[in-house]
C-alpha cells in the first residue's frame, strides 16, 4: 500500500466480507455491502481506479449443517443462495465488478497455490491435537458442530468462535465442556494430526503492519492485544468432506479450514475481473502482488481496502495479513469494520424472525437508496445502527423529502418554469466556494474513512441551498429585480447539480434520476467531483419529486407486520415486561424545572470498561462525553459483559459528586434502570456531549 492520499496512481480494490451462502439476506448483512459499495463509488469519484469485488462463502460447517438439515448436497444448497445473493445485491445498487464464490475453479486454484507457497516457505507444520468427536454420530466435530464454554471469557461459544462473548477465534480443542450440535450429547476430545500455519513466525511483521494499517479505530486497536501477546498458530485443516482439499498427498482426508479459502476469494475474484476486462484495463497483480517485503510500503503498491463486520476483525487484521505475507502477497491498506444492526432497539435475531429481510424491504416498494442512506448516514461506521420503520420514515421524511428532495425540486421547478432551464449567469462566489468546500469535505472524509460524512456532503449542500432560497425569496424578485432572481436560481441549479454528484456514492439511483432531470449528458457514475462546478444544461424539463413521504399509517402497518412476525416466532417465550415484575409506586414529591436543570446529564459513549480488582460488582468505565472523557465507577460488573460495553452509548450524570471506590476515583454516574442495570441511552444519534433535557 502507499500512504498517499486517494487518488493514488495505483489501482485499488475494495472488498466486503463474504456472505455465507446459507440463508436469506437481511438488513444486518446489507449494511456491510452498502458500505463497501459506497466506499468503492467514493474512491472512483475522487479519480481512484477501483475494483469492487466479493463472492459467496460456500464452505465450512455453516453450509454443511444447513444443507444436511435440508437433505441436499452442500454444493447444491450453497449454489442456490449464491445465485440469490448475486441477484439481490444489484437490487440494492450494490454493484460488484466481480462476484464469484469460494468453490469456483479460480478460488480452488488460488487457494492451493497459497498453501503450497506456505509449505515451500516452511510455514506449515503438523501437530497432534485434541479434536471434538461425537461417538454416537461416529464423526469428528469441527467448528460449528461443537459448542461449549469459551476458555477466555466463560461465555457460551461455538467451536471456532466465541460468538456470544469475547468474539475471539477459537482453535480446535479449545472450547470447554464440548457438546455435539448433531446429537446434543457431550462430545469427547480425541487425538488427531492437523496442519498448522506458524503464525508466530509473523509476529514481528504483524506488529509493524498493525501500526501502519489504516481504517476504523476498532480494526486498528482491537488486534493489538492479540498481536502483542503470544500468537497461537492457526490450524488450517478440518475433518470434513465439504471444502477445498489440502494440497498435499499425505493429508488426503483433510479439507482446508473455511477461513483459509474465504479471504483468498478476494484475490480470486479480482483475478476473475481482470480475466474479463483485460489487464490493460485493470491488473489484479498490480494490486495483490509485491516483488519483496521492502515493496510493501512503497509508493507503487496497490491499495487494498477491506470492509468487514466487527466480529471478524481478528481474521482480517491478524490471520489474513500473515497468510498474504507468507505467500508473498501485498498487505491491506485499510480495514473498515462496521458495527451491527439492531431492530427496533433489540438485537437482530433470525431465529426469532426479528429482522427486516432484503426481499421484504424491496417488496414493500421502497427504493434501495433510502435504505442505503439510512445505513450510511444513520451513525458512524463503527457504531451499531438500530433499524426501525419509525426512524426510517422519520429520516426519509425529514432529511430526504424535507431537505434534499425539497431543495432540488423547488430549484429545478422554478428554473424550468421561469427560464426553461439554467438561467444565463455566472455562479456567485460564495455558492462556488460552498461547493468547493463540500468537495474538499468529501475528499477528507474518504481519506479518513469517515464514511458517514461522505453521505453528509450532499445533505449539507441542500441545507445551505434551502436556507439560501428561503432567505433570497426569488419568487418575490422575478418582477422587481429579475437579474437577482436569475442569479439566485442559477446558483440553486448549480447547488442541485452538486447534490447529484456528491450524493451518488450513497444514493446512486436517485443521483441518476436527478442527473436525468437536469438533462445532463452521460452517467453521473462517470463524472469527477469537480463536475459539481461545471455549468448545468441551459434547458431541462419539468422535474419530478425525487423522494416521497412515508405516511404514518404506512409505518404503523410495517410495525405491526414486524411485531406479528416476531410474536409468531417467539410464541411461548417468557416476556420480561409482562412477567410478575412489580414496579415501585410513583413519588408524590415534584421537582421544579430549575432543580431538574441542575442535573447536568450528557450523552456519552463508553470507551473502556474494566473490572475493578477486589470489588465484586464494580467496574471502571471511561466515558467520552464530547467535551471530555470521564472515569466513573459503576456497579455493573456482574450485570454486563464488560468486553461488550466499549462503543455503547449511555447517559452520564456529569455533575454527580465525586467519590473514590476501591481506590478508583469516580467522576460522574452512568444512568441505568432496574435490577439488571439496563443502561439508559438515546435512540438516535444526538452527538456525544448533548445535554439531556
Ligand atoms: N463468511 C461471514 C462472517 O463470518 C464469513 C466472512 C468471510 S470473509 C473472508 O461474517
Ligand atoms: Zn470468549
Amino acid at each position: 500500500m502507499s500512504h498517499e492520499e486517494f487518488p493514488t496512481d495505483n489501482p485499488a480494490v475494495v472488498t466486503v466480507g463474504l456472505p455465507y451462502a446459507n440463508g436469506d439476506l437481511h438488513v444486518g448483512h446489507l449494511r456491510g455491502y452498502v458500505t463497501g459499495d459506497t466506499v468503492a463509488r467514493a474512491l472512483r469519484r475522487v479519480g481512484q481506479q477501483t475494483a469492487f469485488v466479493c463472492g459467496s462463502d460456500m464452505h465450512g460447517t455453516p453450509i454443511a449443517v444447513n444443507a444436511a438439515e435440508e437433505g441436499v448436497s452442500p454444493e447444491d444448497f450453497a449454489m442456490e443462495y449464491h445465485e440469490l445473493y448475486a441477484e439481490t445485491f444489484p437490487e440494492f445498487n450494490v454493484e460488484f465488478d466481480n462476484y464469484g464464490h469460494t468453490h469456483d475453479e479460480e478460488n480452488v486454484k488460488t487457494t492451493r497455490e497459497f498453501v503450497r507457497s506456505w509449505i515451500d516457505a516452511d510455514y506449515i507444520f503438523e501437530k497432534e491435537i485434541q479434536v471434538a468427536y461425537d461417538p454416537d454420530a461416529d464423526q469428528w466435530l469441527p467448528d460449528r458442530l461443537v459448542e461449549g464454554t469459551c476458555p477466555y471469557c466463560g461465555e457460551h461459544a461455538r467451536g471456532d468462535e466465541c460468538d456470544e462473548g469475547c468474539q475471539r477465534h477459537l482453535e480446535p480443542g479449545e472450547v470447554e465442556d464440548p457438546v455435539s450440535t448433531l446429537t446434543g450429547n457431550p462430545a469427547e476430545y480425541r487425538e488427531r494430526d492437523h496442519k498448522f500455519l506458524r503464525l508466530s513466525d509473523f509476529q514481528d511483521y504483524l506488529q509493524e503492519f498493525i501500526d501502519r494499517v489504516e481504517g476504523t479505530d476498532n480494526a486498528k486497536n482491537q488486534p493489538r492485544e492479540w498481536i502483542e501477546g503470544e500468537l497461537q498458530d492457526l490450524c488450517i485443516t478440518r475433518d470434513m468432506d465439504w471444502g477445498i482439499d489440502y494440497p498435499g498427498d499425505e493429508a488426503e482426508e483433510l479439507v482446508l479450514y473455511v477461513w483459509v479459502d474465504a479471504p483468498i476469494e478476494y484475490v480470486s475474484s479480482t483475478k476473475q475481473y481482470t480475466e474479463r476486462v483485460g489487464a490493460d484495463e485493470y491488473d489484479w497483480e498490480a494490486v495483490w502482488t509485491v516483488e519483496d517485503e521492502s515493496e510493501l510500503t512503497g509508493e507503487d503498491n496497490g491499495e487494498i481496502v477491506h470492509v468487514i463486520g466487527r466480529d471478524i476483525i481478528q481474521h482480517h487484521a491478524v490471520f489474513w495479513p500473515a497468510m498474504l505475507r507468507g505467500a508473498g502477497y501485498n498487505e491491506p491498506r485499510a480495514i473498515l469494520a462496521t458495527g451491527f444492526v439492531g431492530i427496533d432497539g433489540k438485537a437482530l435475531s433470525t431465529s426469532r424472525n426479528r429482522a427486516v429481510w432484503a426481499d421484504e424491504y424491496l417488496d414493500e416498494g421502497f427504493h434501495p437508496d433510502l435504505f442505503r442512506y439510512y445505513m450510511i448516514d444513520g451513525s458512524g461506521m463503527e457504531t451499531d445502527v438500530d433499524f426501525s420503520w419509525d426512524r426510517f420514515a422519520e429520516r426519509v421524511n425529514g432529511e430526504l423529502v424535507g431537505n434534499l428532495g425539497n431543495f432540488v425540486y423547488r430549484s429545478l421547478l422554478f428554473a424550468h418554469r421561469n427560464y426553461d432551464g439554467t438561467p444565463d449567469a455566472d455562479v456567485s462566489d460564495d455558492v462556488r466556494e460552498h461547493i468547493e468546500s463540500a468537495i474538499a469535505g468529501f475528499e477528507d472524509a474518504l481519506n479518513e474513512y469517515r464514511i458517514r460524512d461522505i453521505g453528509a456532503a450532499a445533505i449539507d449542500v441542500a441545507d445551505f441551498g434551502n436556507e439560501y432560497i428561503q432567505h433570497s425569496e426569488p419568487w418575490k424578485l422575478t418582477d422587481d429585480d429579475p437579474e437577482r432572481a436569475a442569479q439566485v436560481i442559477r446558483d440553486c441549479v448549480q447547488l442541485t447539480k452538486a447534490c447529484a454528484v456528491l450524493m451518488q456514492p450513497v444514493m446512486p439511483g436517485k443521483a441518476a434520476e436527478l442527473w436525468a432531470q437536469l438533462d445532463e449528458d452521460g452517467s453521473v457514475d462517470e463524472v469527477a467531483l469537480d463536475d459539481a462546478l461545471a455549468t448545468p444544461p441551459a434547458e431541462f424539463g419539468e422535474p419530478d419529486e425525487l423522494f416521497s413521504k412515508i405516511e404514518d399509517d404506512r409505518t404503523d402497518e410495517l410495525n405491526e407486520k414486524l411485531q406479528a412476525r416476531v410474536e409468531a416466532a417467539t410464541e411461548g417465550d417468557g416476556d420480561r415486561e409482562a412477567s410478575d415484575f412489580d414496579p415501585e409506586g410513583l413519588t408524590d414529591e415534584r421537582v421544579s424545572f430549575e432543580d431538574f436543570d441542575d442535573l447536568d446529564m450528557r450523552v456519552g459513549r463508553i470507551e473502556v470498561a474494566e473490572p475493578i480488582e477486589g470489588a465484586d460488582d464494580l467496574a471502571r468505565l471511561e466515558v467520552d462525553i464530547g467535551v471530555e472523557t470521564r472515569q466513573v465507577v459503576a456497579g455493573i460488573k456482574q450485570l454486563h459483559d464488560l468486553d461488550e460495553l466499549p462503543g455503547e452509548r449511555c447517559i452520564l450524570l456529569a455533575n454527580m459528586e465525586q467519590a473514590e471506590l476501591f481506590g478508583v476515583e469516580s467522576n460522574g454516574m452512568v444512568l441505568a434502570a432496574g435490577d439488571e442495570a439496563d443502561l439508559l441511552t438515546t435512540h438516535s444519534d444526538a452527538p456525544l456531549g448533548s445535554k439531556v433535557q
